[in-house]
């Protein structure tokens, strides 16, 4: 089964939580602080892989979890880091925010890596905090949350050349012809289900990448046929070769039809009739082929360029070839964008938020005070402390006092309810 667009939920893990311990040796008289730092959460890594070519396996894991940083231990022992999950994803592999469908990650080229969600950092044990003021500081630091993201998958192919052309063209003959594709031929339409793609050799040192799509109809691009879902792979192809049947049997008018399926690649995308065309007349060993190739010549009247083949006795898959390379060389390598681009949680939300709840009690959310919340040891007072300090340093209070909250008014945080003071 062939599966090019795919929903994930990914949650990194969380950090370790740093801890408070004192030195207890005997013969050590003043016992420092010995408590270790929390390990960072697991990371969740995406690879592209060119061997892969599709987003199959996501169906089966929906949700990936990595696991947490352990936490810190006695002795100034780091916790454990958790484990990065590393994932392989086919190349033109793009990754969206499933929410607003903005572009996070191209995997454009073979081999790229992105952290997609990073592991929450480890929280600091209590040595961390050591200062020359307060050289046996009691407090200590939770681990941050590992980001959490509801992505969209999106498997669009990179190839070099894509094939288009009515179903029975000859697409499939052709590729398994000139590369190492092997899709299925048969003679009835459609018997191309999913894209195919194959390494072309023009010599040894020149190659390029050919893909055999699903034949495509008239209405295709409003979703008629097999067309719809797979229209989106010849977006990112470099050169299009269209694939029209010199059998009068079965496409008494290819003139009529190269204008017909032109049309669907219009309505699609009109850029993609920017894209360099290259027509291949196939099947020319079809008795008639060469009458229906002269007057579908004159009718394109030189507005593509046109190679007659046979696949079936082999004639004009080199010159195609040739032609194929030389106008690929003509056109700049990397159309697709290579986007790398940090997912930054902060930019995804506000620093805090202020609601009123129905009880009356002001509410506070937000994705930054959420980080400050997480990091806090509500167990210690002192971290409680740094805690609202760092709610002060940020503006909070004096947002919530604009609100009109007074002294003594409580504030809800996350359900924990907080007061405010003068
Ligand atoms: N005589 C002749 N028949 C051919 C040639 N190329 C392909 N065919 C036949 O045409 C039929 C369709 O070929 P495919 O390669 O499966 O066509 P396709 O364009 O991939 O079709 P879909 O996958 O359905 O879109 C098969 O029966 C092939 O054997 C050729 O050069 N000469
Ligand atoms: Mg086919």
């Amino acid at each position: 089964m062939f599966k090019d667009s795919v929903d994930v939920y990914l949650k990194a893990g969380k950090g370790g939580n740093g801890i408070v311990a004192y030195r207890r040796e005997k013969y050590v008289e003043f016992g420092g602080p010995a408590g270790g730092d929390g390990g960072k959460g697991g990371s969740i890594i995406f690879v592209a892989d060119g061997a892969l070519n599709t987003l199959l396996d996501f169906t089966f894991k929906k949700h990936i979890m990595a696991p947490s940083g352990q936490n810190g231990m006695p002795k100034n022992m780091l916790g454990k880091n958790g484990e990065d999950i590393i994932l392989r994803v086919p190349v033109g592999t793009q990754v969206l925010d499933y929410d607003t469908k903005q572009l996070i990650y191209d995997f454009a080229v073979e081999g790229q890596k992105e952290i997609i969600a990073k592991g929450g950092k480890g929280g600091r044990g209590n040595t961390s905090f050591k200062t020359h003021r307060n050289p046996a500081p009691s407090i200590s630091e939770n681990g941050d949350l590992g980001e959490s993201f509801h992505f969209q998958l999106e498997l669009k192919v990179l190839a070099d050349v894509g094939l288009v052309g009515l179903p029975n063209a000859g697409k499939s003959t052709l590729i398994s012809n000139v590369s190492n594709a092997k899709p299925e031929i048969a003679n009835y339409p459609f018997t191309t289900l999913r894209p195919h793609l194959g390494l072309v050799y023009v010599d040894l040192e020149k190659s390029f990448v050919m893909a055999d799509l699903p034949g495509l109809i008239e209405g295709a691009s409003s979703g008629i046929g097999l067309g719809f879902q797979f229209l989106k792979h010849i977006e990112r192809c470099r050169v299009i070769l269209h694939v029209v049947s010199m059998d009068k049997l079965e496409n008494p008018d290819p003139y009529n039809n190269f204008l017909k399926i032109n049309k669907e690649l219009e309505l699609y995308d009109e850029t993609l009739m920017n894209r360099p065309m290259i027509v291949c007349a196939s099947k020319m060993d079809v008795i008639g082929a060469d009458e229906q190739f002269e007057i579908f010549k004159t009718q394109l009247n030189e507005a593509y360029p046109i190679y007659p083949i046979s696949a079936l006795t082999q004639t004009g898959l080199n010159t195609l070839k040739y032609k194929l390379f030389e106008t690929l060389e003509t056109i700049p390598k990397v159309e697709t964008e290579l986007i790398h681009r940090t997912y930054n949680l902060k930019d995804a939300g506000d620093f805090f938020i202020i609601t009123q709840a129905e009880d009356g009690v002001y509410e506070v959310t937000g994705e930054g005070i959420l980080t400050l919340f997480t990091r806090t040891n509500f167990d210690n007072e002192e971290s409680v402390k740094r805690f609202s300090r760092q709610l002060r340093s940020y503006g909070l209070e004096d947002a919530l006092k604009e609100k009109g909250v007074k002294p003594k008014d409580e504030v809800r945080i996350f359900g924990y309810l907080f007061e405010l003071v003068d």
